[in-house]
């Protein structure tokens, strides 16, 4: 009910409750239970034992966060509401936004879990971290006053207990209440103490001292108990036949009418979306009410489910993925509707973020791709965004804990307005600010010392134009970054003080434009053939002979595809100033070369004379440019390779799925349209056809 944030006002929400009290009061003797710890100790079956469901062998391993109230058979007047938490590392940044209520945190470990670094399960591989992580996270994340209940699980035999957990001395010392328990949920062991304590923990939580007797008002335990029977009716039917998935704010306000008692629905919704009741961001989703919160979680971490397939596409397209991909591969069965709701989801609890917009179809429909950061290839790769040399300002945030979400949530904070003028990895990021004229670099760095792996910093780095100013921008960034994910840092150190006089600005990531114009070489890179070899060799000498004149032509040797990294060089070619094209029948016949050529065409605005002023071709002997027959050559070549494709869709399942076999059908397609119109714009001028009529055409003439 507090402020969530700086910028969050509460006043109105705590005006809300008083008023729903004055209303009509009750208790609720609800108090939050919190089961923590890597994935596979045991968290969901200790859930399950509470709730007197029966144990099961299999691990369903949990897909973020699963909530559920039970009533302690020993105290009937105590509500333990369960949050179990799924144990891999990528909902940690989410988790913490939890965490920081008062509540009873239990930590489940096992011995065998502990001593493995690694472990799979459904084809997911998992990052253990140690108990003393654990006990780290509920140190510097949850409130103050909660209980810390450390569990050893799967304790089948007396033999199997440990007797003091593998915690650092001290760790926990100043916790107001901590105790070390023993369970089994398989073999039954432990059960009586368990309760117990959780009672007794429960009890302390309570004492007016510290939580106090919540006293709601009536009418908003009226519509929660409401909202539960609707979830838990839901709970007996099949999963194509539940009702109450969602809900509109409509529905929602008629609810709390025929309850009474509520004074703001608004005010009512926050509230049940902390006390995990329903899942609710104003703003996001279509502004309706998820009331299923385990179809819409599950939804969304099928993206990460190795065998479903858009984890390895995404992988391989280093973090990025569209909407038609995971509608193609993972929610065949959900409406777009419900597609842009766990997308909003995914983006509202750090999993992905906007990272840009593109145009490909020539109907001008939008495609957005998305970055999912626990994807991004885990190498530094700043690609030349930064200039080997000292960094002009840097800030190190030291943490005595430190989670993937911070640098997560940076990221999409910056990323959400970089686009692709920005380079991540899964550690860091890297570009290029407008305003500042500024270079940045920031990336974190954890498990530097093996003793408390879960210690870390993040690093930011600025250079060059007004390098200060960008650094008191980023460090706002980080702030609001940390305040997100619920971070603190121990130290902060910097290399000059802020500037006072820096005003909060949103910040704009672009290319950084060199001081000379951008020359670029587009070509059929050579093969071992004669022509090949001719073809290397003529922009081997082009670029010596720009050499020469004190001129860079970037020439992107690397392995290009339909892809990412094609991408990237289209919208540097984009930007360049002068493009070379090195004309040949193995370009006019090549997906790269054709895609670079239809380009520049695109960013020339489609304009023969700007197209001309900015590109400069060079036919090599034999290239079938010249008559109308050549130009209709490769039309037919092109709406070839478009049926072929089209077939081999119209055939195979698994060829229909791939996203790429849809990008290149959209591709051959604008090709067929479009090369002979750019060739014979180029063929009614003349163009050179010697090296030495190329060098004063292209580069004797500015
Ligand atoms: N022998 C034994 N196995 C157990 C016990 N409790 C859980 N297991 C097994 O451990 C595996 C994982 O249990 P879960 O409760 O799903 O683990 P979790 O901590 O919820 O895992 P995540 O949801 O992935 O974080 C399952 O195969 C269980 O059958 C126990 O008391 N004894
Ligand atoms: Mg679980």
């Amino acid at each position: 009910m507090l402020s969530q944030d700086l910028g969050d006002n509460c006043l109105n929400r705590v005006r809300a409750h008083y008023a729903d009290l004055a209303a009509g009061a009750a208790e609720t003797g609800r108090v939050k239970l919190i089961l923590l710890g890597n994935g596979g100790v045991g968290k969901t079956q200790i859930a399950r034992w509470l709730a007197e469901k029966p144990f099961d062998e299999a691990w369903d391993s949990t897909h973020g966060i699963a909530v559920g109230g039970v009533t302690l058979a020993d105290d009937a007047a105590t509500q333990m509401q369960i949050w179990d938490f799924g144990g891999q590392e990528i909902y940690h940044g989410a988790h913490a936004l939890f965490l920081g209520g008062p509540a009873v945190i239990a930590i489940v470990w096992d011995p065998a879990t502990e001593a493995e670094p690694m472990q799979t399960c459904n084809g997911l591989t998992f990052r253990n971290q140690p108990l003393a992580y654990w006990a780290a996270v509920a140190r510097h994340l949850g409130h103050r006053d909660s209980p810390l209940l450390v569990i050893q699980s799967k304790c089948d035999r007396l033999e199997q207990e440990v007797r003091t957990p593998p915690l650092p001395a001290g760790l926990l010392d100043h916790r107001p209440y901590t105790k070390n328990l023993q369970v089994s949920a398989k073999a039954k062991r432990g059960r009586a103490s368990l309760l117990e304590t959780l009672a007794d923990a429960a009890t302390w939580l309570r004492a007016p001292e510290r939580l106090g007797a919540v006293r709601v008002g009536a009418g908003r335990l009226r519509v929660q108990q409401r909202l539960e029977a609707m979830i838990a009716a839901d709970q007996y039917r099949s999963p194509d036949e539940r009702q109450h998935r969602l809900l509109t704010m409509d529905a929602f306000t008629d609810l709390c009418s025929e309850a009474g008692g509520v004074s703001s629905p608004a005010a009512l919704l926050t509230y049940l979306d902390a006390e995990g009741t329903v899942l609710h961001r104003p703003g996001l989703f279509d502004d309706r009410i998820i009331l299923d919160q385990n179809w819409a979680l599950e939804a969304v971490y099928a993206v990460f489910e190795r065998d479903r397939g858009a984890f390895t596409e995404i992988r391989r397209a280093n973090g990025r993925f569209t909407r038609d991909l995971l509608a193609r591969l993972v929610w065949q069965n959900h409406s777009a509707a419900e597609q842009d709701l766990f997308l909003d989801l995914m983006r509202s609890c750090g999993i992905a973020f906007e990272h840009r917009r593109f145009t490909i179809d020539d109907d001008g429909a939008e495609t957005i791709e998305y970055i999912a950061p626990e994807l991004l290839p885990a190498t530094t790769d700043t690609g030349g965004l930064w200039t080997a040399g000292d960094p002009t300002e840097t800030v190190t945030f030291d943490y005595p804990l430190l989670h993937g979400g911070l640098i997560r949530s940076v990221m999409a904070e910056l990323g959400g307005r970089a686009g692709a003028n920005a380079r991540y990895w899964r550690d860091g990021l890297c570009g290029f600010e407008a305003d500042s004229q500024s270079r940045l670099w920031i990336d974190q760095t954890t498990g530097t010392d093996p003793a408390t792996p879960w210690q870390g910093h993040l690093r930011l780095r600025t250079q060059g134009g007004n390098a200060r100013e960008l650094m008191d921008q980023l460090v706002r960034v980080v702030e609001r970054a940390q305040q997100r994910v619920g971070l603190t840092p121990s130290t902060v150190t910097r290399s000059s003080p802020p500037d006072p006089r820096t005003e909060p600005r949103a910040l704009t990531l672009v290319q950084e434009k060199p001081n000379q114009p951008e020359w670029y070489v587009s070509y059929a890179w050579g093969d071992d053939s004669e022509d090949g070899k001719a073809r290397e060799a003529i922009v081997d000498r082009l670029c010596d002979a720009a050499a020469e004149r004190g001129r860079v032509i970037v020439r992107d040797k690397n392995e290009l595809s339909l892809g990412d990294n094609l991408i990237r060089f289209m919208e540097r070619i984009g930007q360049g100033d002068r493009v070379f094209v090195i004309l040949s029948n193995k370009y006019l016949a090549s997906p790269n070369c054709m895609f670079e050529l239809t380009e520049l065409w695109r960013t020339s605005k489609q304009d023969p004379a700007l197209f001309r002023s900015r590109v400069r071709i060079c036919a090599l002997p034999k290239t079938e440019i010249w008559t109308d027959d050549h130009r209709n050559h490769w039309i037919d070549h092109w709406e070839e390779q478009e049926n072929k494709l089209f077939e081999r869709i119209q055939k195979s399942k698994i060829a229909a799925m791939a996203d790429a076999n849809h990008r290149n059908l959209k591709l051959f397609h604008r090709f067929s349209t479009q090369v002979a119109d750019i060739l014979s714009n180029l063929t009614d001028h003349i163009q050179p056809r010697t090296f030495e009529e190329l060098e004063q055409y292209g580069l004797d003439d500015c």
